[in-house]
């Protein structure tokens, strides 16, 4: 015991902060002051080896919650929500990627995209129809789809305009890129559900509609529909969130979230696509020669690191460097990092699990001796695939795309420590 006391006193202490923050408040005489003294007083009072308050009385009952929550201490962490948009049904929020650990983006903080409102669906009263090219129409309800033999994936989503070309001015890696999330899906092989429905030989679409007031419509290849393409009611253990497509959604892994439609009402399969506004004035994108690149499916290979990221601020010495990996294609194999603004990278170590179409992370051990630099990271995917700088991207597509930007990402970093976005002026 006296041993602790004397460590904690020889160290720089929480008895030494709590003298200063004294101190402070005297010279300043300000409320804040004060406030900072306050909080000094208790930080040191709860710190080992004297024993904290919420350790002298019983906590709250168990069931004081029957649903739970994150403490209150982490309220600040939710979705990144536009602020003064003129309306929020055909809106985003996305998810605060900088600050979430793991590869597991939690339901309540999954990002969300709407064209049309959140509807609120009555499972009992929902219904898939499966018509056009099939053998037997069919119509199901909630509790047959959940009879079909049902298996649980982690893959990821993102919206293909994770950022727009032109929109790469945030200052969070949230703002950048918070339109990708990750979880743990349970569903039906939409390949069972068609195939109970029976296809008939002309049979190459499938089109999509959702039971919003956007009616969202697009059309996937039947190839798609019967690899991995899967019908889901479940995400992350329970029952589909609402603002993700509850009762039931198609979730489509690697390709652009646009296609996994949300609130599932219809599958009519076709010989043709349906060419919907999705798929034609939205979603496709004008290149250099004038023509227009439409079905652009695939999320190719991207990567961030979410640590140090925009508006943190680190310290000189040992900072871990740490990100997300993704490829619609398949496994991400490697991910580089380049502490020196592209001059020379190094392989980062991935953690396990490394999955087909789900987030990976990667991390690297650095130490930081205070000169400006810029970090960067790059995903190679299992296909060989290797995600491009900006330039290289608008080399290919000119500068009136909008789509598929996964581009190499640049987090520019001051004397002082500093993390901001390496895109714009410093
Ligand atoms: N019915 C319907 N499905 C939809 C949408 C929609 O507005 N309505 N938005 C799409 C878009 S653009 C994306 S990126 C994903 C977003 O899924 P999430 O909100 O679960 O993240 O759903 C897609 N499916
Ligand atoms: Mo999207």
């Amino acid at each position: 015991m006296s041993d602790a006391r004397t460590d904690r006193d020889g160290l720089a202490s929480p008895q030494r902060r709590h003298v200063l923050g004294r101190g402070l408040a005297l010279v300043g005489g300000a409320v804040v002051g004060n406030a900072a003294a306050e909080k000094a007083a208790a930080e040191s009072a709860a710190a080992p080896p004297d024993v904290p308050e919420w350790m002298k009385a019983p906590g709250a009952d168990v069931g004081s919650e029957p649903y739970g929550s994150p403490s209150r201490f982490e309220r600040d962490l939710i979705r990144n929500i536009p602020k003064s948009l003129p309306q929020y049904t055909s809106a985003s929020s996305r998810t605060p990627l900088q600050d979430l650990d793991g590869i597991i983006t939690p339901n309540g903080l999954f990002y969300e995209r709407h064209h049309g409102g959140i509807p609120e669906i009555d499972p009992d009263r929902h219904r898939l129809m499966i018509h056009g090219l099939v053998e037997r129409p069919l119509i199901l309800t909630m509790a047959e789809i959940r009879r079909f033999p049902s298996e649980s994936q982690i893959y990821f989503l993102e919206c293909s305009g994770n950022p727009g070309f032109e929109a790469m001015t945030g200052r969070t890696a949230s703002d950048l890129v918070g339109l990708v999330s990750c979880a743990e899906w349970t569903g039906v092989r939409l390949r069972t559900v068609l195939e109970e429905a029976g296809l008939k030989p002309e049979a190459r679409w499938v089109v999509a509609e959702g039971a919003d007031a956007a009616a969202m419509t697009r059309s996937i290849p039947l190839a798609k529909c019967l690899d991995d393409a899967m019908l889901v009611y479940s995400q992350n253990g329970e029952r589909l969130r609402p603002q993700q497509g509850y009762p039931l959604r198609v979730l489509l892994p690697g390709f652009e979230g646009n296609m996994s439609v949300k609130w599932l009402r219809r599958l009519n399969v076709t010989a043709e696509p349906a060419h919907s506004r999705e798929e034609t004035s939205k979603y496709t994108d004008l290149m250099p020669d004038g023509t227009a690149r439409q079905f652009t499916f695939m999320m190719e290979a991207k990567s961030i690191i979410t640590r140090p990221s925009g508006t943190q601020r680190i310290a000189r010495g040992f900072n871990e460097i740490t990100g997300i990996a993704w490829s619609g294609r398949g496994r991400i194999a490697q991910v580089e990092v380049s502490v020196d603004d592209g001059q020379s990278w190094t392989v980062a170590q991935l953690q396990a699990p490394v999955l087909t179409r789900a987030l990976t992370r990667f991390r690297l051990p650095w130490t930081w001796e205070g000169a400006p630099t810029t970090i960067l990271s790059r995903a190679t995917d299992e296909t060989g695939y290797v995600q491009p700088h900006f330039a290289e991207l608008t080399a290919v597509r000119g500068v009136k795309s909008f789509y598929h930007n996964n581009a190499i990402i640049p987090w520019r970093i001051t004397a002082s420590g500093e993390v901001t976005n390496g895109f714009l002026k410093a």
